[in-house]
């Protein structure tokens, strides 16, 4: 076959490292942006022969999200935008480690295995974040598919979530919307518009946000938003790039982590301000009271926020749906409770990362998911988009009705179903707030976090930790759940758990518990835990305070 002939002269310009191994992790490869460019090439095959097998534009994003600027990766995009499913994961860390002689073969089992027929046309999209490396990576991506033949279309500097929705657009012949970024920028601006005329007289402090850009690709594109939002939301872009260095203290994950504020953003008591991650798909909320203290509202709260908004519109509506509302066990303890004892919700737990809980919040009507971190979206079945359409067409209804179901198709347009989006979850808040007529301080008091704290610990193989329970029970290294069983009795409403990183080589741990020195000591107890019972290496782990 010619294409095959092709990869093997193309494939020496992108040779692989004797000896490294990568696996497929929670995201896709993540690592140091100078092991990777053997990685993208092979990717782009992998991304051309999932083209030819699913009949299907296939998605192939080239970030490593919050991790810091030196690194990269990539995450492959099934055609109705979800993550790649798992079942391709393995050939994806096969691909990755076969080494150069035998890449050939390793495709052709791949195409075989899954009966590929190589005749039929392959279209990839691909797109890049802003990393320094992104531009040399991504073109080895399309490097790999055209060496296999097939089609590209490069969407250059995009956020992961605005290539998601690219390749749904694509696949529902754009029904989802138009695959162009005018195309995503004016279905999320006119919904936010339709949803802002239900806000009644916001002063112009109430429309002004504060955005954390992270330094990385969120900030272009929220500025090219902006135009589109005309004076319905006033925005402030802070860390945009112009100067400091991507997700370097800034951006949602140092924010959440650290529980304080990212450096260049210069805020007063009570102004709303939000930061993005590396790539956008994540979004976190905090102000500062008047004694300086500062206040996270993280993917909990937002979780909590939006479904309790939903949930009422569902009422006003009279649609019988059923919503629920999707969580890891790095929830915080006092959310969990909130949306099962008040709000009664049906809440469920899974491990982390996006691709279990938008399987899970896939099994409702409409199915809120976040994790703690910020990244989540909401999903709604065929069958509740219907029932919303018809209801909203229905000219028999009274007034409440008629508005609740209005508001409810337009939530549905602002919302990027295939993945958490920041721009998109960012303008739903907004709109909600504006609607509610709520300040981030009440929002904030719908419920009080728990203290609670994450840390890390370096063993020699993360893997002699195995779990159950949606990772909130340790089945190995023996005596290792005993141990954290008995730390736990030790403290007033206290929780903890351990599990290895997907995209890190740690252990990390989660504690929380009635106040932050006790959330903090039961932390690092359960870190001296596993330091000891798995394999701990480099210093033991210090107290923190
Ligand atoms: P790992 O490294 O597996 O904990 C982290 C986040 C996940 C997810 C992935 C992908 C935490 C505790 N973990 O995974 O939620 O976002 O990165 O980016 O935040
Ligand atoms: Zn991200």
């Amino acid at each position: 076959m010619a294409h095959f002939k092709e990869v093997t002269q193309q494939s020496g310009l992108h040779p692989k490292p004797a000896g490294l191994v990568l696996q497929y992790g929670t995201a896709g490869f993540r690592t140091n942006a100078n092991q990777l460019d053997h990685i993208m090439f092979r990717m782009g095959l992998l991304a051309t022969l999932r083209s030819k097998k699913t009949k299907a534009t296939i998605g192939v994003m080239v970030t490593a999200s919050h991790n810091p600027e030196e690194d990269n990766g990539v995450k492959l995009i099934d055609p109705m935008g979800e993550m790649l499913t798992s079942s391709w994961e393995g050939y994806g860390t096969q691909l990755a480690n076969t080494e150069q002689e035998e890449l050939l073969t390793t495709l052709k089992d791949i195409v075989e295995k899954e009966a590929i027929d190589m005749s039929h046309e392959a279209n990839v999209f691909v797109g890049k974040d802003t990393r320094s490396s992104s531009a040399s990576l991504s073109q080895a991506v399309l490097d790999g598919i055209k060496a296999l033949g097939g089609h590209s279309k490069d969407y250059g500097l995009v956020t992961t979530p605005q290539l998601h929705y690219m390749v749904c657009c694509q696949n529902t012949q754009g029904k989802y919307g138009e695959a162009t970024l005018e195309g995503y920028y004016s279905k999320l601006s006119q919904a936010f518009s339709q949803l802002a005329k239900n806000a009644s007289n916001r002063t112009d402090d109430q429309k002004h946000l504060r955005v954390d850009g992270a330094n990385g690709i969120g900030a272009i594109k929220v500025r090219e938003l902006e135009s589109h939002l005309k004076k319905d939301l006033q925005l402030s872009i802070f860390n945009d790039g112009s100067r400091g260095k991507l997700n370097h203290q800034c951006g949602a994950d140092f924010v959440k982590v650290q529980q304080k504020l990212p450096i260049g953003i210069k805020i007063n008591p009570g102004d709303r301000c939000c930061s993005f991650d590396g790539d956008a798909d994540r979004i976190v909320y905090y102000y500062t009271d008047s004694k300086g203290h500062f206040h996270l509202l993280d993917g909990d709260k937002i979780a909590t926020l939006i479904s309790s908004f939903l949930k009422e519109l569902l009422n006003e509506a009279g649609l019988d749906l059923k919503i629920a509302v999707v969580q890891t066990a790095y929830a915080n303890g006092s959310s969990t409770y909130y949306l099962e004892n008040t709000m009664k919700v049906i809440v469920r737990c899974t491990k982390t990362g996006v691709k279990h809980l938008h399987h899970a919040a896939q099994e409702f009507d409409i199915g809120v998911y976040f994790e703690a971190n910020g990244h989540g979206t909401v999903l709604f079945s065929r069958g509740a988009e219907g029932k919303i359409q018809q209801l909203a067409a229905d000219t028999n209804i009274n007034d409440e009705r008629k508005k609740a179901a209005f508001l409810l198709q337009n939530t549905i347009n602002i919302i990027n179903q295939t993945v958490g989006d920041a721009i998109s979850d960012m303008l739903l808040i907004e709109a909600i707030l504006a609607i509610k007529g709520m300040t981030v301080q009440q929002w904030d008091t719908i419920y009080s976090d728990l203290p609670n704290r994450q840390l890390k610990v370096k063993v020699s193989d993360r893997r002699v930790i195995e779990t159950t329970d949606a990772e909130r029970r340790a089945v190995t290294p023996a005596g290792l759940q005993d141990a954290i069983d008995d730390l736990v009795k030790k403290y007033k409403q206290a929780r903890s758990f351990v599990r290895p990183s997907g995209t890190e080589d740690v252990v990390r741990v989660y504690a929380e518990a009635d106040t932050q020195e006790n959330a903090d000591a039961l932390a690092h107890e359960v870190s001296l835990a596993v330091y000891g019972l798995a394999g701990g290496v480099g210093d033991e782990p210090k107290p923190l305070h």
